[in-house]
C-alpha cells in the first residue's frame, strides 16, 4: 500500500507497518482468527469518517452533521440483515468480547446463571472464564465436547440445562470445528426457560457464505466479530429478534460504549457488501473444503485431531503424542514463516500458556487464492517443521509459494 504521508512524517511507525506488510505478504496465515481485508474494506477504514462523533442511533444522534453517517450505518444493517436474514442489526458494537458484554448487559443481572462452552472444550473465555468479566459477574456452568468423539454432547447439555436452569445458554466457540446443532440447543433451552445466545465470531462468514447452518433466525440473540471468515474490518454486531432490539441498542450506547467507530462502520457495510456477492459463496465453500484437505493431509501424516476431522474452517492438532508441545510448535512455526496459534485441546492437562494443541485455520489462505493443491504442500511442510527439517529450506519453500499468491490488496 501506499503510506507516503505516512512515511515523511512519521518514520518509525511507518516502518513497523512496512515490515509487517512485508512478513504478511512473505509467509502463510493460519491463524483461525484471522484474514485479508480488501483494499476497499481498507479505504472505507481509512476514510474521514474517523473524524466524526455520532453517539446515539440513525436519526437519534446526541451530535449534528450526522446526516451522512446515518446513510452510511443504514447501509451497513440492511446488508447484514439481508447476509443473516436479522430482525435486528447492532453494528457498533467495537470488538467481540465488548458485544459479548453487550449482550449480557442487554439480557442479564450481575449474578444470573449462564451456561456455556468450557475454553479448553473450545469456548471462548467471554463464555464464563474465571479471569474473563464474563466469569466474574456471572454465574457460569460449563458444558463440554465428548471425551471419545470430541462433538459437543447435546444430551449432557440438556441434562445440565435441567439440572442448573440457567437464564441464558451460549453457543459458540473458538476453537471447535464441528458444527452446531442451533434447534437442538433452542429446544434444550425452551425446556428450561433460558435466552439462547449464539457467539458466530468463527463461523459468520461460513454462514453468510451458505455453507454452515445459520442461528440468527432460531436464537434470540447472535454476536459476531466481523474481521475472521466474514472478512471485513476489525469490530462486532449483534442480531436479534425484534423484540429485543430495544435493550440491545441500549446496552450497546449507552449501556457500553460512547461513539461509535464511523470509518469502521463504513468498511462492515463495505465487507458485508462483497459477502452478498456470488463469488463469497465459493469463497466459503473453498474455505472449508482447504480445512477439511488440511485435516486429511495431517491425519494421513499421523497427527491426532480433535474430533478427527472438521466441518468448518478450523482444525485443532492434538501434539501431546508427539514430543513437542503447542507453544514450542507455534515457535518453531514461526521460524519458517507460517503463523498458527497454540491451542487447548478438550481436557488439557497443561496450562493455556503452554498447552497440548495447535489450532489452524484456512480463511486467509483462501483469501490469497489457495487450494487442495497448496494446501497439500502446505500440511507437508508443517509436518517437516515439526520434525525439526532444515529451516532454512522449508522457509525458501513458504517464500515461494507466498510469491505465487498475494495478498488481495494494492
Ligand atoms: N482471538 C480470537 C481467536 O483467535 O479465536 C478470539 O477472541
Amino acid at each position: 500500500m501506499d503510506y507516503k504521508n505516512l512515511e515523511k512524517q512519521d518514520k518509525e511507525v511507518f516502518v513497523a507497518i512496512q515490515k509487517e506488510e512485508e512478513r504478511q505478504k512473505n509467509e502463510l496465515e493460519l491463524i483461525a482468527s484471522e484474514n485479508y481485508v480488501s483494499s476497499a474494506v481498507m479505504e472505507a477504514m481509512a476514510s474521514v469518517l474517523t473524524n466524526k462523533y455520532s453517539e446515539g442511533y440513525p436519526g437519534k444522534r446526541y451530535y449534528g452533521g450526522n446526516a451522512l453517517i446515518d446513510d452510511v450505518e443504514e447501509l451497513a444493517i440492511k446488508r447484514a440483515k439481508k447476509l443473516f436474514q436479522a430482525e435486528h442489526v447492532n453494528v457498533q458494537a467495537l470488538s467481540g468480547s465488548p458485544a459479548n458484554a453487550a449482550v449480557y448487559f442487554a439480557f442479564l443481572r450481575p449474578g444470573d446463571k449462564v451456561l456455556g462452552l468450557k475454553l479448553d472444550h473450545g469456548g471462548h473465555l467471554s463464555h464464563g472464564h474465571p479471569v474473563n468479566f464474563s466469569g466474574m459477574l456471572y454465574d457460569f456452568v460449563q458444558y463440554e465436547v465428548d471425551p471419545e468423539t470430541g462433538f459437543i454432547d447435546m444430551d449432557k447439555v440438556a441434562e445440565i440445562a435441567r439440572k442448573e436452569k440457567p437464564k441464558m445458554i451460549v453457543a459458540g466457540f473458538s476453537a471447535y470445528s464441528r458444527e452446531i446443532e442451533w434447534e437442538r440447543f433452542k429446544e434444550i433451552a425452551d425446556e428450561v426457560g433460558a435466552y439462547t445466545f449464539a457467539d458466530i465470531a468463527h463461523t459468520a462468514g461460513l454462514i453468510a457464505g451458505k455453507q454452515m447452518k445459520n442461528p440468527v433466525p432460531i436464537f434470540d440473540v447472535v454476536s459476531t466479530t466481523t474481521h475472521k471468515t466474514l472478512r471485513g474490518p476489525r469490530g462486532a454486531m449483534i442480531m436479534c429478534k425484534e423484540k429485543f432490539s430495544k435493550q440491545v441498542d441500549r446496552a450497546v450506547f449507552p449501556g457500553m460504549q460512547g461513539g461509535p467507530h464511523d470509518h469502521i462502520t463504513a468498511a462492515k457495510a463495505v465487507a458485508f457488501g462483497e459477502a452478498l456477492q456470488d463469488d463469497f459463496v465459493e469463497y466459503a465453500k473453498q474455505v472449508i473444503l482447504n480445512a477439511q484437505e488440511l485435516s486429511k493431509c495431517l491425519i494421513e501424516k499421523g497427527y491426532q485431531i480433535v474430533s478427527g476431522g472438521t466441518d468448518n474452517h478450523l482444525v485443532v492438532v492434538d501434539l501431546s503424542d508427539k514430543n513437542i508441545g503447542g507453544k514450542d510448535a507455534e515457535v518453531l512455526l514461526e521460524k519458517v514463516g507460517i503463523s498458527v496459534s497454540r491451542s487447548t485441546i478438550p481436557n488439557d492437562l497443561k496450562p493455556p500458556m503452554n498447552p497440548s494443541g495447535i489450532r489452524l485455520g484456512t480463511p486467509a489462505l483462501t483469501s490469497r487464492g489457495m487450494k487442495e493443491k497448496e494446501i497439500k504442500k502446505l500440511a507437508d511442510l508443517i509436518d517437516r517443521a515439526l520434525n525439526n527439517d532444515n529451516i532454512d529450506i522449508i522457509k525458501k519453500e513458504v517464500r515461494e509459494i507466498c510469491k505465487e499468491f498475494l495478498l488481495p490488496i494494492n
